[in-house]
């Protein structure tokens, strides 16, 4: 595993190439901007290749990378970042059990706000209640994200909607698609899910020590990557869109979205987030099944409350409000 000085170093050399913008640098101009010697510009160079980069080596005329590879790591997703403090820290690893897991960890540790876990694969990636999240290799975007916003833990819930906003944002300025959120967690393309968010806290009775917001999008799976039992109801961003999608651009998209939301919330609080959530969401006025722990309730989705929670009417006007359920939508005609 490279050091922190070495990791240093490659983010440095990696920032120069992309200054460079896919023109030829020199060993000598590589080696002044970075300080070091030519032999250790060669290490890192071979590093890179070893990571899945193609360079070109041309006598005289020196380096250039001809592509980058279809992996994600710490420096591909902080080069070229906008936020400040979201992925500032980026805890990165090839196979995990869970993201969540890692980053409760960190959390309990104290690692600053801001800081991501992003893994190649989870090998038991989870949704809610415990639900398996199915998650392959360089397929996908599997991240979870370390927030300590001083707000009560019931308000809590409000950052997994805030979440799904900065997602479907990020997905529609990538890509040009525009998925669609069905509460609370969902994000689909064309009635399917793409992404799925799972938010988690460590938190006192009237405090917050942090929340864990798990975010898993498919990204570049195709069809056939899917297993059966979700085929029918899973799809993914380059199925919909015909092309691969780049997923570290996708994060960094995700992260300046998300930063800019969480700034306006933490200052002027949750309304500009319901009224963008509302504008995404797809079970609000229509007829759906809500199924809790304590049973099912058909009614009309009327909207969401200040705090995030769904309200739902019953054909008799009964009024029910729901913290968490499993949503449905009930075909009309
Ligand atoms: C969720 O749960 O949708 C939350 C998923 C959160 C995943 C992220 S990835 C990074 C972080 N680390 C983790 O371990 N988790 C988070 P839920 O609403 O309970 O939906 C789970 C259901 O979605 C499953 O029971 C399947 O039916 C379906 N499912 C599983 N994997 C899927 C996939 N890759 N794409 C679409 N649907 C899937």
């Amino acid at each position: 595993m490279a050091g922190p000085l070495q990791s240093e170093m490659r983010k440095k050399l990696l920032e120069v190439f992309s200054g460079a913008k896919g023109d030829f640098l020199s060993g000598q101009k590589i080696s002044d901007e970075l300080g070091c010697s030519r032999t250790a510009i060669w290490k890192h160079i071979e590093d890179l290749r070893k990571e899945g980069y193609e360079l070109e080596a041309v006598r005289r005329l020196g380096y250039r990378i001809i592509k980058k590879p279809d992996k994600i790591s710490g420096n591909e997703i902080q080069l070229g970042l906008e936020t400040e403090s979201l992925g500032r820290y980026v805890h990165f690893e090839e196979s995990v059990t869970s993201t969540q897991k890692i980053a409760h960890r960190l959390a309990y540790e104290g690692t600053p706000e801001g800081t991501i876990v992003v893994a190649e694969e989870q090998i038991s990636g989870r949704g809610r209640l415990d639900r398996v999240w199915f998650s392959p290799k360089y397929t996908g975007v599997w991240m979870s994200i370390i927030l300590r916003p001083n707000i009560p833990p019931a308000q809590a819930p409000q950052l997994t909607l805030l979440a799904a906003v900065a997602v479907v944002q990020g997905i529609q300025e990538l890509t040009g698609l525009e998925p669609d959120i069905k509460w609370p967690n969902d994000i689909l393309l064309k009635g399917k899910k793409v992404v799925g968010i799972l938010t988690e806290l460590q938190a006192e009775a009237d405090r917050i020590n942090s929340v864990i917001i798990g975010i898993g999008i498919n990204v570049n799976h195709s069809e056939d990557q899917f297993p059966d039992e979700i085929k029918s109801i899973a799809t993914s961003l380059s199925i919909e869109l015909g092309e691969k999608v780049n997923r570290a651009a996708l994060i960094q998209r995700i992260l300046a979205k998300m930063e800019h939301l969480y700034t306006s919330y933490l200052k002027n609080g949750f309304g500009v987030i319901k009224l963008l959530w509302e504008s995404y969401a797809i079970s609000i006025g229509q007829q759906i099944i809500a199924r809790t722990l304590n049973g099912s309730i058909e009614g009309r989705a009327k909207g969401i409350t200040a705090e995030g929670v769904l309200v739902l009417e019953e054909l008799d006007g009964t009024i029910h409000h729901i913290h968490s359920a499993d949503i449905e939508l009930v075909s009309k005609g």
